[in-house]
């Protein structure tokens, strides 16, 4: 039997970083998390590109085209959905979690989801370097852990 299993090694990773900037203090403190903890692990500055995007509903296109680049080892999405008044909560963040989904399923390196969806700010604000932790930290762990096992995948 063999078993494969994903390291958390940032070096010589290549990553890109889509970001959205409806709510912005929320995504800011997603993507400091997220490339705090790719440094951590021994990623250098100059390998993580960020692309920014209007809203959440901008991540999917753009995660593909980042992801057919062939200039990166993996893509991470960082956004934030806030449940407001209106139902267009539902919607946005229907299609931004289908559409990630889905260019992660077509592409060739791991695309990683990393949009998180409350009720409230405080909610966001848990989640984004708060009580809760940091969802882009977490990302970033997943990217690398899925980078490394897509490797042995490819490799075994
Ligand atoms: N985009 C977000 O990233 N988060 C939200 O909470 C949000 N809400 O609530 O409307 C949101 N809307 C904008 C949307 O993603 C698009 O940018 C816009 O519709 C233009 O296509």
């Amino acid at each position: 039997m063999k078993v494969f299993k994903g390291i958390l090694s940032g070096k010589g990773l290549k990553t890109g970083i889509v970001v959205s900037r409806f709510n912005e203090s929320i995504t800011t403190n997603l993507l400091k998390g997220a490339v705090d903890c790719l440094k951590k692990q021994g990623a250098e500055s100059d390998d993580i590109d960020v692309f920014w995007v209007p809203g959440a509903f901008e991540i999917p296109k753009t995660a593909k085209t980042v992801a057919d680049s062939g200039k990166y080892d993996g893509v991470l999405c960082l956004g934030a959905v806030i449940r407001g008044e209106t139902p267009h909560f539902d919607f946005i963040s229907a299609e931004a979690t289908k559409g990630i989904a889905h260019v992660a399923m077509q592409s060739d390196i791991p695309v990683i989801y990393g949009v998180i969806t409350t009720d409230t700010h405080e909610q966001a604000v848990d989640r984004s370097g708060g009580k809760k932790g940091n969802k882009g930290w977490d990302t970033a762990l997943a990217l690398m852990e899925m980078v490394d096992l897509q490797k042995h995948i490819k490799n075994c």
